[in-house]
């Protein structure tokens, strides 16, 4: 696990985060998509005209997370990415990104798969 004060996210008793409130059906989505371990769900502030979060039910709070037990997740987590891009007609192509960390850039501490597309996409990022 990262060396960082979100730490408490790991905590069972410690609150939900705002994907686990989405997962739960505690909180609204504009979901596209659901299987026995995943959810996939309109990015609420779109960075392009395709933005979707492909989150996973368990609760992983970074990549950094990550156990070698979770690989056929996170390959489950790409598959669904392609076929979302597929939907979403997206034949120029898109791009997949999961922020870790602080210095990655993530904001909320469930692990989760940005699907971007719609538009042409700058490198390097920001
Ligand atoms: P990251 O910075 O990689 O942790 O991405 C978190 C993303 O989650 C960010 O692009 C905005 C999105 N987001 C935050 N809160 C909500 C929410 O309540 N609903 C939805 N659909 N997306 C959210």
């Amino acid at each position: 696990p990262l060396d960082s004060a979100h730490g408490l996210w790991t905590d069972p008793m410690s609150e939900k985060t705002i994907f686990q409130r989405i997962i739960d059906g505690e909180e609204d989505a504009d979901i596209l998509h659901e299987d026995d371990r995943c959810v996939a769900f309109r990015d609420i502030n779109p960075e392009a005209p395709t933005h979707i979060l492909i989150v996973p039910r368990k609760p992983i709070p970074s990549l950094d997370d990550l156990d070698t037990e979770d690989k056929d997740l996170v390959g489950h987590l790409f598959v669904v990415a392609r076929e979302l891009a597929q939907e979403e007609g997206l034949r120029d192509g898109y791009r997949t990104v999961i922020n870790c960390g602080d210095d990655g850039g993530q904001s909320v501490w469930h692990l989760h798969l940005h699907l971007l597309g719609g538009r042409r996409m700058s490198w390097p990022p920001g």
